[in-house]
């Protein structure tokens, strides 16, 4: 379909289902108003999902990016209590564990053979581990493959990892930069309504302080994820109002490289009584961030929450990208993911291509390593990247 019947067939989709006029600010590059985010939360799903899907062509055609990553999570203790969290044990608890460095760099030796370009590495908030851990785990991972990029501490991590080494965040950044250190995920915003919080995870820091410490990472000249979680207790509003808050950061720093909707996930937390979203909720939260985030490049559609039929669903609502590899979650597992651990290379790719979308493999801050479209790439089988 030409580019002219296909805004057409948009436009008449979006008509009839009542945002005819935000669809004509899409066509025209206007940024939606937050009453516009919450009348796209009510509107025909599908008539929202071909605009977001729109914008999505506009902004990277079929391409969809992903990488070849390994998660670790070097703890699972934590003092934040979150409700919604299975992961979390508290000291001494049965299952609770926290690596030691040299554990952390076994996981990296252990897949020296494949060729992973990045380590994502979160965890709980511990308070006992010294400053000098999160040094120590950084260094263990770069000594063991040094050209891998280490996307590692949410927010809430690095607000604690400045307690404990007693100076303020833009002082200890540079250092954990120097000990390896590349950028940070974008984890631990859960909502930022205070109702939301106060609910369900008031021990964690405010929606307020995570902004402000996702600006000070920027400043650092580091670049993050943003997230949501959603399918809980938020109102539409609150989920607007949280989306609105990460664009204005964005209009000031530019940091966030991807916003990711992270999807309740109910089984095993304190909120086991609540469903958590339907793949329909789902689409429609990767299609409302793609239209309101006007000024974030990439929006996720994590496969391993998503399931991969629906992360390929989302191709079409507006997301891009799909993350990576994985090889060991244990976030989602623990609150009852059935999705696999790992997906390969290999899969990712055809997957991507079964979606009807072009595989570009990426790193972690979007340069293009192997790409199905010669443009962009060398075409080949196998990722030209030597990352030992
Ligand atoms: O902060 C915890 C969420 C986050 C549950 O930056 C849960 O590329 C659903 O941030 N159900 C950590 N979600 C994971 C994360 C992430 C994941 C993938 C990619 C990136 C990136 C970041 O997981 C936590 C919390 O918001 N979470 N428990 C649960 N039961």
């Amino acid at each position: 379909m030409s580019a002219s019947l296909q805004s057409e067939a948009i436009r008449a989709q979006a008509a009839a289902a009542g945002i005819g006029d935000i669809a004509e600010r899409v066509f025209a590059g206007e940024r939606l108003s937050r009453e516009d985010g919450v009348r796209l939360y009510g509107a025909d799903l599908h008539a929202v999902g071909a605009l977001a899907n729109w914008v999505r062509e506009r902004k990277h055609g079929d391409l969809t990016y992903f990488n070849v990553n390994q998660h670790i999570n070097y703890t699972n203790v934590c003092n934040k209590l979150c409700r919604f969290c299975a992961f979390q044990r508290l000291p001494g608890q049965e299952g609770a564990y926290v690596m030691k460095p040299e554990e952390v760099a076994e996981k990296i030796r252990a897949q020296l053979d494949e060729p992973v370009t990045e380590v994502h590495m979160v965890a709980g908030i511990y308070p006992k581990l010294p400053y000098e851990y999160y040094l120590d785990i950084l260094r263990a991972v770069k000594e063991v493959r040094p050209a891998i990029h280490i996307k590692a501490f949410t927010m809430i991590e690095l607000m604690q990892i400045a307690r404990r080494a007693k100076k303020p965040l833009a002082e200890v950044l540079p250092e954990l930069v120097e000990a390896g250190l590349g950028s940070c995920p974008g984890g631990g915003a859960e909502v930022f309504s205070d109702r939301v919080r106060d609910e369900g995870y008031d021990k964690k820091n405010t929606g307020d302080e995570w902004i402000d410490t996702a600006r000070t990472v920027h400043q650092a000249g580091l670049h993050s994820n943003c997230t949501m979680l959603h399918g809980h207790i938020e109102t539409v509003e609150e989920r607007v109002d949280h989306l609105d808050r990460l664009r204005l950061l964005q209009d000031e720093t530019g940091g966030f490289q991807t916003y990711i909707p992270l999807s309740f996930h109910p089984d095993n937390t304190e909120w086991s009584h609540l469903p958590g979203p339907t793949a329909l909720e789902e689409l429609r939260e990767i299609a409302v961030s793609r239209l309101l985030l006007d000024n974030i490049d990439h929006i996720k559609a994590y496969w391993i929450m998503l399931s991969i039929p629906v992360a390929q669903m989302a191709l079409a609502y507006g997301a891009d990208d799909v993350d990576g590899t994985v090889v060991e979650e244990k976030i989602y597992h623990e609150a009852g993911a059935t999705t696999p651990q790992q997906v390969l290379r290999a899969e990712l790719v055809q997957w991507i291509r079964d979606a009807g979308r072009i595989p570009v493999e990426r790193d972690t801050i979007y340069n293009v390593l192997w790409s199905a479209d010669e443009a962009l790439a060398p075409v080949g089988e196998t990722a030209p990247v030597a990352t030992v």
